[in-house]
């Protein structure tokens, strides 16, 4: 099997030949087009004609990279390995595609697992080349981790929906063709916190929408961050759809919001890791290059003890990433056809990944002193981009519950029933 460098060591166990045949194409020259571009449209269309990134996204019966073997036959075959290797690639030289990219992803992937055949030959075609550019619209100003607490509506009106409410917080909204938007099509009232049949009901009546970003009654306005990301807010005013723009089933948001974030949560750890790594790259220059006290900064202990830390940590981030992805990649279907639930390995890979950018990142502007906060340096730049990371597609105290949450219905799966209560003795 073809070893696949991805840092100091290979992972061959994860990853097989055609992964190191697309890490070997995903290669600075290559991406270059996308290094230092600002404009968030041409990086949006670079990234489909010519670079041909988004076929990652689009499933092999529609134009898309193949998935490989052992994947679910058909909805669900997307390579969530190739996604890891195409953002960790991303991250090291463009954190704007990087976003891009992702969220062209969490737009279009609801439509592969939950789309009509009609929806997905409407769609992915034109995501895969860039024409079209996705959004995924299930953030609100009162329900960010909390999504069962969302408020936007959708009425059933004759033989379609009416959707009145307001997203924040969107990335690609000023750059979106379609938005995939959840909304709530029950009776029950938005849940914070309460019971568990509360919350349930609360999650139960949530359904996600196709909707044109031009649509009559849809109305978007950028919000300004702190580093160069298309973002807004969105507001949906007596916005009427057809029932055929509703994606997959009455009430089946909720999990359809959470499988698309079990996959991309994994890449949000290696765009995480190419960043990191990237810092790593500019440490290691800057540290063999600059002298201080007659000799190097790298001869000194404490400045090696920093790259070791910053290496290590990063080895461990990409080995969390490769096993979530490996995981979700190959592990059989449930008994439903839809793919196995990775959401304990995917947060752990988010979680440790970017909190360990941030950490490698911040040492990294530690070793280029006083130039490590300067506009304009490699180092200053990653230390802004980082940080929304640890935010998006669920915070690190968030994935923290979900891995708490996994660990511990594993353990009681495991109990056997007629084991003492724990702290008896047998
Ligand atoms: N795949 C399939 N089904 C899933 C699922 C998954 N990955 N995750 C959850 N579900 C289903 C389960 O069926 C679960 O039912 P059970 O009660 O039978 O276990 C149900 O959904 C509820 O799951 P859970 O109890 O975990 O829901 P909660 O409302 O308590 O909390 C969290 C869910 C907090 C984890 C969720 O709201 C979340 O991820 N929040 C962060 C949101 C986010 O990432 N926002 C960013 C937007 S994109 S930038």
């Amino acid at each position: 099997m073809t070893k696949l460098a991805l840092s100091s060591v290979d992972l061959p166990v994860f990853f097989e030949e055609r992964h190191a045949a697309l890490a070997a194409r995903l290669t600075p020259e290559a991406l270059a087009p996308l290094a230092g571009a600002s404009d968030a449209a041409d990086v949006a269309r670079r990234m489909g004609e010519p670079l041909g990134l988004y076929a990652h996204l689009v499933p092999e019966a529609l134009g898309g990279a193949p998935a490989g073997a052992g994947h679910a036959a058909d909805r669900a075959a997307i390579d969530v390995r190739s996604l890891v290797l195409v953002r960790e690639a991303l991250g090291q030289v463009s954190p704007l595609a990087d976003a891009i990219f992702a969220v062209q992803g969490l737009g279009s992937y609801p439509v592969v697992l939950a789309g009509s055949d009609a929806q997905r030959r409407a769609i992915l075609p034109d995501v895969l080349s860039g024409r079209r550019i996705g959004a995924f619209a299930l953030t609100e100003p009162e329900a960010g981790s909390d999504v069962a607490s969302l408020r936007t509506e959708a009425r059933r009106e004759g033989d379609g929906w009416v959707l009145d409410g307001e997203k924040v917080l969107i990335s690609n909204v000023p750059l979106a063709h379609h938005l995939v938007v959840f909304a709530r099509t029950g009776s029950a009232a938005p849940q914070h916190g309460g019971d568990a049949g509360g919350r349930g009901a609360g999650r139960a009546a949530i359904t996600a929408f196709l909707v044109d970003s031009g649509a009559p009654g849809v109305s978007a306005e950028p919000l300004p961050m702190s580093v160069p990301h298309p973002i807004g807010r969105l507001r949906f005013e007596g916005c009427r759809v057809p029932d055929s723009a509703r994606l997959g089933e009455v009430g089946g948001g909720f999990k359809l919001a959470m499988q698309t974030l079990d996959a991309f949560r994994i890449s949000v750890g290696a765009a995480a890791n190419g960043m990191a790594a990237r810092a790593l790259r500019e440490a290691i220059a800057h540290v063999t290059r600059r002298r201080q006290f007659g000799a190097p900064l790298s001869e000194q202990q404490m400045v090696r003890a920093y790259l070791a830390e910053m290496a290590t940590e990063l080895d461990a981030a990409r080995l969390l990433v490769a096993r979530a992805a490996h995981k979700r990649d190959t592990a059989p279907e449930d008994a439903g056809g839809a793919a196995a639930r990775v959401s304990t390995e995917a947060a752990m890979a988010k979680m440790f990944a970017t909190e360990a950018a941030q950490r490698i990142i911040d040492r990294a502007v530690q070793l280029h002193g006083g130039m490590g906060v300067i506009e304009g340096t490699e180092v200053e730049r990653l230390y802004r981009e980082i940080r929304p990371l640890r935010i998006y597609e669920g915070t690190t105290e968030i994935q923290k519950l979900i891995i708490a949450k996994g660990i511990l219905e594993r353990a009681a799966a495991e109990r056997p029933a007629d084991e003492p209560p724990p702290g008896r003795a047998p």
